[in-house]
């Protein structure tokens, strides 16, 4: 038997759906998710293969985090022939990282790309050519979600690596040859070439690192927060954007009381979209309480579609909604055209100091494309799925690209203090196993890596 430490994974696309399935396999699976798990069976108790409904919480604090049903399947009838835990969570992505960072720290070992199809097959649980048909399922459902854009960027990063790797490597033989002939003349030349070559690499990875930011916002999706006064279309406007009928909507100012959260998907960019409670002094208790979640929501968002209505024209609750996105990314969307001529949406125009005015009419389906066009321009360069930008979209790889700095920048101070060229190599080695790393370069046998990576 194939024996390894426990790993855990989301194992449904990443932040699409409002569910989401944790599963961890491995030896410790019955005894972490025990720890975290509260049900009217303990865990010993719950049969195999069978499925329990009860609360994770954060064994900490005590605090619960969401609601879940919980699947336990005792090897050897399982995908992995290891003991599988499934946690099927249903509280979104945020629900569902804090979940999965309990199990971390529980000491289970987030899972590679794969790896869950890699031990059924080396457990003997399925053959090669079963396995690589898994992963060619994984990846053609993949390309129908959002994650599409993301893996297609990874594509890129990945040749981008594997050049920047290349150049190191070549810099390595330069050194070996200088170093094996040392013949004065030839170190000196070499000795620029590899300075100036090592300042390139680093500029470039620097570049790449730089780019972490937005590349965490495309796999963690973006946070837009639509706000306004009452009846202006901001529930009407969620739902246009979910393709559905998610939030309640009536002409009665007031009627959103509540959050109301939708993933969807904006031209390749998850993003999860939040209707709020129209903002308005108000005396109802309830109706207070929804307001000042929308002020909440509006601190905490990554973009904030500010709704004005053209037949209104701005009053005194759209000043007090301008004034709290001010310094914040915002947008302004001007709502209802179908009700206001040209002229009308002019004068409305003059009075924003907004950098960005768009005109829609919800409720006719006009001017949503050009919304979602212009979210896509603020976070990234044109259509995600066509850009050509290179992005760092993963934790892991952010600090692989930062190590791989580092040791560059140890090569070159000690260029600096005259250390002899066979010295630096060292250093250019490292950031080269670094680099690897990302890619799977470095990964010994590299057959069953091009397999298993998906
Ligand atoms: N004429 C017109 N009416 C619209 C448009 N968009 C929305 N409405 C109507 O405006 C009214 C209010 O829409 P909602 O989406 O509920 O507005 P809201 O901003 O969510 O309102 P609260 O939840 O009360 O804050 C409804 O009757 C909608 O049908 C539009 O483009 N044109
Ligand atoms: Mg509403």
């Amino acid at each position: 038997m194939y024996y390894e430490d426990t790993i855990a994974a989301l194992s449904t696309p990443y932040g699409t759906g409002g569910i989401g399935v944790i599963r961890v396999s491995g030896d410790m699976s019955f005894d972490v998710v025990s720890k975290l798990f509260r049900s009217s069976k303990s865990m010993d108790e719950i049969a195999s293969h069978t499925v329990s409904y009860g609360k994770i919480f954060d064994p900490w604090t005590n605090e619960v985090i969401d609601e879940v049903l919980m699947l336990k399947m005792k090897k050897p009838n399982t995908f992995t022939r290891e003991d599988v835990v499934e946690i099927h969570c249903h509280g979104g992505i945020v629900v569902i990282n804090r979940v999965m960072e309990l199990i971390f720290k529980m000491g289970v070992r987030p899972a590679d790309a794969g790896e869950f199809t890699k031990r059924a097959f080396l457990n003997g649980r399925i053959d090669l050519s079963q396995a690589e048909a898994i992963i060619d399922l994984i990846n053609s459902k993949t390309v129908e979600s959002s994650k599409a854009a993301v893996s297609h960027l990874e594509g890129r990063l990945s040749n981008k690596l594997k050049a920047l790797r290349g150049d190191l490597v070549e810099l390595l033989a330069h050194i070996e040859v200088t170093v094996d002939y040392p013949e004065h003349d030839i170190e000196e030349i070499t000795g620029e070439k590899v300075y100036a070559s090592l300042k390139q690499i680093k500029e470039e990875l620097l570049e790449l690192a730089r780019t972490f930011s937005r590349g965490k916002l495309l796999r963690e999706g973006i946070n837009i927060v639509i706000a306004g006064k009452p009846n202006v279309g901001k529930s009407s406007l969620l739902n246009q954007l979910a393709g559905s009928t998610r939030a309640i909507v009536t002409d009665i100012p007031g009627t959103t009381r509540d959050i109301i959260e939708e993933y969807v998907n904006i031209k390749g960019i998850p993003a999860k979209i939040i209707d709020t409670a129209g903002i308005r002094p108000t005396q109802d208790v309830v109706e207070r309480i929804g307001v000042d979640k929308a002020f909440k929501a509006i601190e905490d968002a990554d973009l904030i579609i500010m709704v004005i209505a053209a037949d209104t024209g701005i009053v005194k609750e759209d000043e007090e909604v301008l004034q709290g996105i001010r310094g914040k990314k915002n947008l302004v969307l001007i709502n209802k055209t179908d009700l206001a001529d040209r002229s009308r949406l002019d004068e409305i125009r003059k009075q924003l100091d907004v950098d960005i005015i768009l005109e829609a009419s919800v409720i006719n389906d006009e001017g949503i494309e050009g919304l979602e066009d212009k979210i896509s321009e603020l976070f990234f360069k044109g259509d995600i799925s066509k850009n050509e930008e290179v992005l760092l979209t993963n934790a892991r790889h952010k600090s692989l690209v930062d190590k791989a700095i580092n040791a560059i920048d140890q090569a070159l101070s000690s260029f600096d203090m005259g250390m002899p060229l066979d010295m630096v190599t060292i250093d250019i080695k490292n950031s080269a196993e670094y680099i690897g790393q990302i890619t799977g370069e470095s990964i010994d046998d590299a057959v069953l890596h091009n397999i298993f990576s998906l």
